[in-house]
């Protein structure tokens, strides 16, 4: 990692001009890591801008700088930096630099799967891309000022489920730890505005998620299907229904759980939650899909909603019996 990181920092103090980008349908870690890498070269006089392909979500609209996403022109770049992408299709509207850059290009991903789509590939596992960018700047002992700090905790924060997964080692602790004290921030400037900022819409669609959960099994499976209908009905963004799969993951009896969204007719993007050994990736990889083993996802096209639904469930018994 260390080769990687010296690798990363030559191209960085050769650049002047730099372009950002991460993930579409982004998540704190996403705007996280990418924000955070933003106000570094900030800090040490780099030109940069961001680009990411997605609407940005209310609770992280306070992020320092947040306004600087997609507020430029394309323009002739030195290097560009991506982070949190596994592959260069998650990058939506702005793939297209993965080609233009193949050679001036710089990743920070966490990602298993990533498929080294850079010139230079800083993927390792762990509990974010927030976490390894922190690492980067520990590394190059760079100045930590409380914007960085803000952003790295929120992505640190946002991909652990508040610390709470299996991925939290001792060091996102003592990372966490030391953005702390170096910046000098309380770490309720990251948490309230994280956890207090859902907007009325967001909470009558969760509302509408609480109503339509069905149990199966035992109550080892829970599945919230929203039809397009129920889309056109409450006027939703598709990143609004997204924590509606974690809605019945508290249940103790629950092994598996599937979030069905007919975002637009006849195309449906699940998300599954499993616990345990139980693997969500299995499932969505019967459909095309794939993930992390207790978190994974996968888009259905050109298909009847009821049909799938049906056939989900099914699949659902199956993995928990061990036979899929
Ligand atoms: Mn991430």
């Amino acid at each position: 990692m260390n080769n990687l990181f010296d690798e990363a920092f030559a191209k960085i103090a050769e650049a002047n001009t730099i372009a950002i980008s991460s993930h579409i349908n982004v998540d704190g870690d996403a705007l996280g890591s990418s924000l955070g890498m933003y106000h570094h070269l900030k800090n040490i006089g780099k030109n940069v801008d961001i680009f990411i392909d997605s609407v940005i979500p209310e609770n992280l609209r306070s992020l320092p700088s947040v306004e600087e996403i997609n507020n430029k022109k394309f323009k002739d770049y030195d290097l560009v930096i991506f982070t949190d992408a596994a592959d260069e299709f998650r990058l939506g509207a702005n793939k297209n630099l993965v080609h233009e850059y193949e050679l001036k290009s710089v990743q920070f991903d966490h990602h298993e799967v990533n498929t080294r789509f850079a010139k230079t590939n800083i993927v390792c596992v762990m509990s974010s891309a927030s976490e390894l960018v922190a690492d980067y700047l520990f590394y190059t002992d760079s100045a930590i000022t409380q914007d960085m700090a803000r952003c790295l905790i929120t992505g640190m924060y946002t991909d652990t489920g508040k610390l709470s997964f299996s991925s939290v080692t001792p060091k996102t602790f003592s990372v966490i730890s030391k953005l702390l004290e170096e910046s000098g921030i309380n770490i309720e400037t990251v948490t309230y505005p994280l956890y207090n900022s859902v907007t009325k819409k967001e909470f009558e669609v969760r509302k509408l998620g609480y109503s339509k959960i069905e149990f199966y099994d035992d109550d080892q499976i829970a599945i919230v299907a929203l039809s397009y209908e129920d889309i056109c009905k409450l006027d939703i963004e598709l990143f609004m229904t997204k924590s509606l799969v974690d809605l019945a993951l508290p249940l103790k009896t629950i092994k598996v759980v599937a979030l069905m969204t007919e975002f637009t007719p006849n195309t449906v993007f699940c998300s599954f939650r499993t616990k345990g050994n139980v693997s969500a990736k299995r499932l969505a990889m019967v459909y095309g899909g794939n993930g992390h083993p207790n978190a994974a996802g996968c888009k259905m096209r050109r298909c009847i909603f009821e049909a799938e639904k049906k056939g989900v469930i099914e699949n659902a018994k199956k993995l928990i019996k061990g036979t899929l």
